[in-house]
């Protein structure tokens, strides 16, 4: 299952405390303080790293717990520290507080490391309280608590370009002709309902595609599967609309570009800042009739917006596809 979104707690190790402990030895009177300092708590840490795909191992995770530190002991002995908890998110993780979902941290590429809670620092034994006026410290300290942190992971997929388009345009099926996706793939709206990632490759370059579910007129209202989705593209570079011009398209191609535009703006109008690419898919059924087709065409042509027409089902002209996409992408 797909997890992008997830809400969890960590707990940091508490600190242990110092001890209050005096040398008691035969023929050494007044021995002295001997209180050894408890040990750190443990952190919790996370890294974002290439063998993590998604947020599913924190799933079923409500409380992350980092042990406590050993409290210290006679003789000088410090207590043993917290062992660190590393856990892995995959690269395009955001954290965020909970519930005003303030940002945190931003796990924006693989390798970043961040101490999402500072285990509590042991409390000093009464070794350290010594001085020429108190020679006998009846004092030690608590080690201090382990941040205690709840937080909102959630995932914005990173790829280069996303397939945007209503239900059924025919994006999973273009995703699975030019990448290494699978998706499922029907005749009916809302067939995907989690975002597909694929790699697509083009001499001997690599770059990933996203599929995401069909946004319809309405979404920012939360028609159909709302806009919730569309954080997975955020990021990407290009912009891929996929607009069915066949004759089964209960709306004319032009009207669904709009609908698009107005529904990506509504959602964040950065959105529409990025390269924009019309991909007209179906053309195996516009033989006969090609008035959609060339609506939306002209209206490229006049916003001097990229179009290319395809049949995903066929495999036409998706090479030709690909190479505008790659010629987008600068690595
Ligand atoms: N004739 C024809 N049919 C296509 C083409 N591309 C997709 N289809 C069909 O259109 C239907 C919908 O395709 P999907 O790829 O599932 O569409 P989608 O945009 O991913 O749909 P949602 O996930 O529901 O938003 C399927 O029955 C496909 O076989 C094409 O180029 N030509
Ligand atoms: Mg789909």
């Amino acid at each position: 299952m797909f997890i992008d979104r997830t809400r969890l707690s960590f707990q940091a190790g508490n600190g242990g405390d110092g001890c209050l402990s005096f040398r008691r030895e035969k023929f050494i009177p007044r021995g002295g303080p001997d209180g050894g300092d408890g040990g750190a708590g443990g952190d919790i840490i996370l890294v974002s790293s290439p063998m993590c795909q998604s947020l599913g191992d924190f799933k079923y995770m409500k409380l992350i717990k980092a042990e406590s530190g050993g409290a210290g002991r006679g003789k000088k002995r410090t207590g043993k520290n917290g062992p660190p908890i590393i856990l892995q998110v995959p690269a395009g993780t955001v954290v965020k507080t909970y519930p005003d979902e303030k940002l945190i941290f931003d796990f924006d590429r693989i390798g970043l490391r961040f101490v999402m809670a500072k285990g509590g620092k042991g409390g000093r034994g009464n070794i350290h309280f010594k001085s020429s006026i108190n020679q006998a410290p009846r004092h030690c300290e608590k080690g201090e608590k382990g941040e205690h942190i709840q937080v909102i992971l959630e995932l914005k997929l990173i790829a280069f370009a996303g397939l945007v388009g209503l239900p059924n345009a025919g994006k999973s099926t273009l995703i699975s002709k030019i990448s290494s996706a699978k998706p499922k793939i029907a005749d009916y709206p809302f067939t995907t309902l989690t975002p597909n990632l694929g790699v697509a490759e083009f001499a001997g370059r690599n770059l990933v595609v996203a599929d995401i579910p069909g946004i319809l007129e309405g979404a920012h209202q939360g028609e159909g599967m709302g806009l919730e989705f569309l954080r997975h593209i955020e990021r990407t570079q290009v912009l891929m609309f996929v607009i069915d011009v066949g004759p089964f398209s209960p709306e004319p191609p032009l009207k669904n570009f709009h609908v698009l535009e107005k529904e990506l703006a509504l959602y964040h109008p950065l959105l529409l800042r990025k390269k924009i690419k019309v991909v007209a898919t179906k053309i195996d059924l516009a033989a006969k009739d090609r008035t959609g087709a060339d609506g939306l065409q002209d209206y490229c042509r006049k916003r001097k917006i990229p179009y290319v027409e395809i049949s995903a089902l066929q495999g036409s002209n998706l090479l030709k596809l690909k190479k505008t996409l790659f010629a987008f992408y600068e690595p």
